[in-house]
């Protein structure tokens, strides 16, 4: 039951165990061995906290702001395509959700509701933002970031970590057959290799740094990379006056093996602070954060804010908006708790001083083996229905 949800795991546990097996073959699956989806949540655990004491922590706020948009929380509902597979409703449920707590919300281009509709159930002065596949049909393309900045989206995420599909075995495996997206691709589609292949094959594999002043000129919105993977890309999307990176791997989902957000974040801000480069551009993360004890490391190392993914749409899944709401909930009050422990009352007290990440760039061997126990033996890697 809701009432019994303590932590994020508890809703991917119940999720596993009510989807159906081309949901949750989609949704859980990632590249390869899936050594980068689960070191995406296993390096917060090579960092560990420096707590500073005395410090008045009775009023705790950790608001923030992202983008320009002051949010209570400084974590974000990152895109995730084919909300429908998860709950009839898909994607909308999240826009609910978001908007009680105040948080924004990314709107995937492969959502399962149409970008109207998600829109559509945006309340008040709820902020969204635009990810954005990028269309070989670059006339397409202008039509969507237009059509969404004249909608009052406030940002543009661009996913550039995604030139091909990787190849996620568990989702080729369930044979996606359900028609869960909206998106017209204008071609003939593959559902013989899972649900990803089948919508993605519009996306543009030709682009490169070259097109990035294009997306500038076309709108006001900030615009932002998702899917930056090393700092000399960092600098270079400074270089191309993009207004933010998301250092993400894409939930493990791409390229197995790549590292870690939070990994890259490490090895990020260092250089941008020794260049003096570190106001010039906002850092983002997302992948494998679950507690608000990993909010507050990435937060510490410099990220502005972080992306939630999956958790979410587990949330959905298991216990629609409800769930949704209780997920957010729940690191709310976790965050409140560990700010208080870390010694910080406020956002912009958390600096690199707080934690130790000596051990974050050593990696285990282990790793390898893990994956190979967990993907290749394990019998409930597609549960049956
Ligand atoms: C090259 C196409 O983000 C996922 C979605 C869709 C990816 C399309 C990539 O499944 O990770």
């Amino acid at each position: 039951h809701l009432s019994q949800c303590y932590n994020l795991f508890d809703f991917e546990a119940v999720a596993r165990r009510v989807m159906k097996t081309t949901a949750w073959g989609y949704y859980s699956s990632a590249a390869d061995d899936e050594i980068t989806m689960r070191e995406n949540h296993s390096a917060f655990h090579r960092i560990w906290f420096r707590p500073q004491v005395l410090v008045d922590v009775e009023h705790v706020d950790f608001s923030t702001t992202m983008l320009g948009t002051r949010c209570s929380i400084p974590f974000y509902v990152t895109a995730t395509a084919l909300g429908k597979l998860g709950h009839h409703e898909g994607e909308v449920i999240l826009t609910r959700a978001a908007h009680k707590h105040n948080v924004i919300q990314m709107i995937p281009t492969l959502a399962s509701c149409s970008f109207d509709e998600i829109v559509d159930a945006k309340q008040g002065d709820q902020v969204q933002w635009l990810q954005l596949y990028v269309n070989k049909d670059r006339e397409i393309t202008r039509k969507i970031v237009q059509h969404a900045e004249a909608r009052g989206c406030k940002g543009l995420f661009i996913t550039v970590d995604a030139p091909q599909l990787g190849r996620r075995e568990k989702d080729m495996r369930s044979k996606f057959t359900e028609q869960g997206s909206n998106v017209q691709s204008g071609q003939d589609t593959d559902n013989s290799q899972g649900a990803a292949r089948a919508i993605s094959s519009f996306i543009d594999p030709s682009l490169s740094w070259k097109d990035i002043p294009w997306f500038k000129s076309i709108t006001k919105m900030p615009v932002v990379l998702k899917g930056v993977q090393r700092v000399e890309d960092v600098i270079r999307a400074i270089e191309v006056q993009a207004d933010g990176v998301v250092l993400s791997n894409h939930g493990g989902r791409q390229l197995d093996t790549a590292r870690s957000g939070i990994e890259i974040l490490a090895e990020t801000m260092p250089v941008l602070r020794a260049r003096g480069l570190q106001d010039k551009i906002e850092i983002f993360i997302d992948g494998g954060i679950r507690r608000s004890t990993d909010i507050i490391k990435a937060l510490c190392l410099g990220a502005r804010g972080v992306g939630i993914g999956r958790p979410f749409l587990y949330a959905m899944s298991a216990y629609g908006q409800d769930g949704v709401e209780k997920a957010m909930q729940l690191l709310k009050d976790e965050m409140e708790m560990n700010m208080r422990l870390i010694g910080c009352a406020r956002v912009e007290d958390l600096n690199p001083s707080l934690v130790d990440t000596r051990g974050l760039f050593v990696h285990s061997n282990s790793t390898a083996a893990d994956a190979l126990s967990q993907t290749v033996y394990d019998p409930l890697v597609v549960p049956s229905q």
